[in-house]
């Protein structure tokens, strides 16, 4: 079986399609992985999630922002935004199992066998894998509950913005899932910053991306994640994939075989 991991789709589906093409994808003898944000700002949405669904075992996603903004705005927990492109989702006659599949997906994946790690965005520098992977649990139960729509409604918001195990109740989880869906600079504290949106080279300097803080604990965890199209599939760390290659801003769509960390990738039009 061959492992390919796949940066943020964002709806762009026939990206997806070419790539696939391009590796030879055979759904009986290749797995997919997925770092989340399958819709949104792209052209197909609905597409895109049809057809990662129908891969069933031959495929992981963990969950990205926009999936979760997905979810909010289908259960009526949050407005959506004039950008938002997934109305073909809210409209479809199979809307409410494409739901519950989105919604029963993780928010961090761990392959014993080949010892990978995937969250959309990253870990919180202060948690090691048991830690990371008993709060994605957290987060999860909450999602595949009754209390899906409570648990998005006050989902929005940026603080608590340190992660601190004393936390509790809604501000709990979303701390937590800030930092699984939303993190890209902390301070050099691993406290969560939002407000700098600019250039990766232009930040203010006390601001450092997530997997430069320097007491990180999880910097021997091989570990997959999106999101974060700037940093272009590279950081200058080992144990380190970030695989969103911007396809939805006119990008790529980059997948990495695992075996032999080699790249494939194909051109998107924006
Ligand atoms: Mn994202």
């Amino acid at each position: 079986m061959t492992i390919y991991a796949i940066g943020d789709v964002q709806g762009c589906f026939d990206a997806l399609q070419q790539l696939l093409d391009r590796i030879s994808f055979h759904p009986e003898k290749d797995t997919l992985w997925f770092t989340g944000d399958l819709v949104n700002r792209g052209p197909n949405s609905l597409s895109v999630l049809r057809f990662i669904k129908s891969l069933g075992q031959a495929h992981q996603t963990v969950l990205g922002n926009h999936d979760l903004h997905l979810l909010a705005v289908a259960l009526g927990a949050a407005e959506a935004n004039s950008d938002d492109t997934f109305n073909d989702i809210l409209t479809a006659a199979d809307k409410e199992e494409l739901l519950h599949w989105l919604a029963h997906r993780p928010m961090l994946y761990h392959d014993e066998e080949t010892d990978f790690i995937m969250t959309h965005a990253g870990l919180a520098p202060s948690w090691d894998l048991k830690e990371a992977k008993e709060l994605a649990k957290e987060v999860e139960t909450l999602l595949q509950s009754d209390k899906i729509t409570y648990f998005l409604a006050h989902l929005y918001g940026d603080e608590p913005s340190h992660w601190n195990p004393h936390l509790s109740g809604i501000d709990r989880l979303r701390c937590i899932t800030n930092y699984l869906t939303r993190m890209r600079f902390c301070d050099k504290t691993g406290q969560l910053n939002f407000t700098y949106k600019g250039e990766i080279q232009n930040k203010p300097l006390d601001l450092i991306p997530w997997f430069e803080v320097k007491t990180r604990v999880n910097s021997e965890l091989n570990i997959i994640f999106g999101h974060w199209a700037a940093l272009n599939g590279k950081v200058n760390l080992p144990h380190l994939y970030p695989l969103d290659t911007g396809c939805v801003w006119g990008g790529c769509l980059t997948a990495m075989r695992l075996a032999d960390k080699q790249y494939f990738s194909v051109k998107c039009v924006k």
